[in-house]
């Protein structure tokens, strides 16, 4: 049974206790959506921008910035982008920093549908729960893309903890008359908006003790 005592040891370790939350963007739609957070009070949340295409990574306006290129052998390299190298965590560093990874990405491209998969197992070596939040590509954009969407799909599932798909398709039914521009900036301003509704509950000690006790 848990006594006094305990309770107050509990306690104190809860009020030093803080859960540290990143959002990770991979590829154009997950730094499209990462630089949409830096417009909303997020609380303390680290944002986190990869992509191989740099023009594309100037336009997000986060510190810790990655640079995505192929090695020799098939893999990826991850460089660090941005104002100062030197003070700049390697990806594994942010991982270690981080107990809860929002990993955000569009899938049925190149970039998203390779990496995400990745991002997320170097977040599972460290990383106390993961949620990724995947935007599937349109039908139009071909059976290919939507293969493509569904393989890294299910890689996701089998690595991160929650994994909540959205259909881009919806984006047409929903916002009719909307541009693809807008309608991408509305669905990505959206994402941000339940990213945040999971964060803010958990700030309290109470909520830290549950994701705690959740977590064993
Ligand atoms: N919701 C949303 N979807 C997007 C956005 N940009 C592109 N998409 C869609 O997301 C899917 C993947 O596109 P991107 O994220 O641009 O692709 P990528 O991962 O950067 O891959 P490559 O550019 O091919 O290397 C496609 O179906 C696009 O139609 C965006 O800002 N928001
Ligand atoms: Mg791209």
């Amino acid at each position: 049974m848990e006594t006094k005592e305990d309770e107050t040891e509990l306690q104190e370790v809860l009020n030093t206790l803080k859960l540290r939350k990143n959002i990770i963007g991979v590829g154009g739609t997950g730094c499209n959506i990462v630089r949409k957070a830096t417009e909303v009070d997020m609380h303390g949340v680290g944002l986190v921008a990869i992509d191989v295409d740099s023009t594309h990574l100037e336009t997000v306006p986060i510190e810790n910035k990655y640079l995505i290129c192929k090695d020799p052998t098939g893999g990826f390299i991850f460089s660090s982008v941005g104002a100062d190298k030197e003070e700049r965590d390697t990806i594994d560093e942010i991982m270690e920093k981080t107990d809860i990874t929002f990993l955000v990405s569009g899938l049925g491209g190149s970039t998203g549908t390779a990496t995400a998969p990745m991002v997320a197992e170097i977040a599972r070596e460290h990383c106390a729960l993961i949620f990724a939040i995947c935007v599937l590509p349109f039908k139009v954009e071909g059976a290919k893309s939507g293969k493509r969407a569904e393989k890294a799909l299910n890689e996701l599932e089998d690595i991160a903890d929650t994994v909540v798909s959205i259909k881009n398709d919806r984006l047409l039914e929903t916002y009719p008359e909307l541009d693809m521009v807008d309608a991408f900036g509305t669905l990505d301003d959206l994402i941000v908006r339940f990213i945040k509704a999971v964060i803010d509950p958990i700030t309290s000690d109470e909520d830290c003790k549950e994701v705690l006790s959740t977590l064993g």
